[in-house]
């Protein structure tokens, strides 16, 4: 890694030009030990059950599932971390009302897994790059990340190229960091899994937020049911998209979801699409100029990795 790794208190602030500049950055420590065994605990029946996936870019060694708010209280914890909530705020908000999580998920790399395929995390948009930022996606260590165990790669400053544009080896950054830390990247920075050459797994849970008037890539309302829904703190319940994406998405019989959701009346007479239409008519309309198709980047196109000399050097902020 270049200088891309800050440490927990640091702010927002501080972050952003690196974000913006390279794609990505990492923050490290944030989790507790405490936070780290209950994730662990919370999550392990649910990772024994699971097999690892069936190739391409699922791995073959890689075990993966999601519903993480269903599977695990504490990731309640990661989705409303502070410090991230307020990167997302600095990087969506611009373009949107109201960002939701977009995908919760485990990632977790049996020994031997072999490297994933380069792609975009943004790849299912069919949206021609350099683009605005449509997603945050997040990469929470549960293991320590390294370079010999599969930790992330990406592709510094990706995020600002055509699509046409393929990396070389010294464009290439490995996501080193310790367990309890936590990667952020911008869904169009190309990245993937790195091989695990060592002797045990490396843990990964991934938490991506996108722009609220998106579809989201996991369906939240499948995944986190009413029932169980209704049971979560209102913040958590508004991320995951019982809530107006923005000033009339996602309405259920006219009421804000919320509000339909919690059945209190109270909230539900009067306009429900006040003050997000004020903010929403307030947003830069951006420009997508393209209009002829550049190809995809994703599963099919996926770029193969090229082959990394060495380990990263890191530097700390
Ligand atoms: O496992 C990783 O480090 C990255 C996984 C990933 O990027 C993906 O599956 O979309
Ligand atoms: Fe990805």
């Amino acid at each position: 890694m270049t200088s891309n790794s800050f440490s927990r208190d640091t702010t927002p602030e501080a972050v952003m030009p690196t974000l913006e500049r390279d794609g990505y950055v990492i923050i490290e420590n944030l989790l507790s030990s405490d936070q780290l065994q209950r994730i662990r605990e919370e999550l392990r029946p649910h990772l024994e059950a699971r097999a690892p996936g069936d190739g391409n870019l699922m791995g073959t060694l890689t075990r993966r599932f999601g519903r993480l708010l269903s599977r695990s209280k504490t990731v309640q914890e990661l989705i409303t971390h502070p410090l991230v909530l307020a990167v997302a705020d600095a990087l969506l908000l611009p373009y949107c009302v109201r960002y939701q999580l977009n995908y919760t998920g485990v990632m977790y790399l049996e020994p031997g897994e072999t490297a994933q395929p380069l792609h975009r995390d943004t790849g299912f948009y069919p949206i021609q790059n350099p683009a605005p930022p449509l997603l945050l996606s997040t990469m929470w260590a549960i293991s320590d990340f390294t370079a010999d165990n599969g930790a992330t790669r990406l592709v510094t400053g990706s995020r600002h190229w055509e699509d046409a544009r393929e990396p070389t080896t010294a464009e290439l950054a490995i996501a080193e960091m310790p367990a309890g830390s936590v990667l952020l990247y911008i869904g169009n920075t190309l990245h993937g899994g790195g091989a695990n050459r060592s002797d045990a797994a490396r843990f990964g849970l991934a938490l991506h937020y996108a722009l609220g008037w998106l579809r989201q890539e996991e369906n939240q309302y499948l995944a986190v049911p009413a029932e169980e829904a209704r049971a979560l703190p209102r913040q958590i319940q508004e991320l995951i998209g019982y809530s107006l994406g923005t000033a009339a998405l996602g309405f259920v019989d006219h009421q804000d979801p919320n509000v339909f959701l919690n059945e209190n009346s109270d909230v539900a007479s009067g306009d429900i699409y006040g003050e997000l239409l004020v903010a929403d008519n307030a947003l830069e309309r951006f420009k997508i100029s393209a209009t002829e198709a550049v190809g995809r980047r994703y599963f099919d196109d996926a770029i193969e990795p090229p082959a990394v000399a060495g380990s990263g050097n890191r530097e700390k902020h």
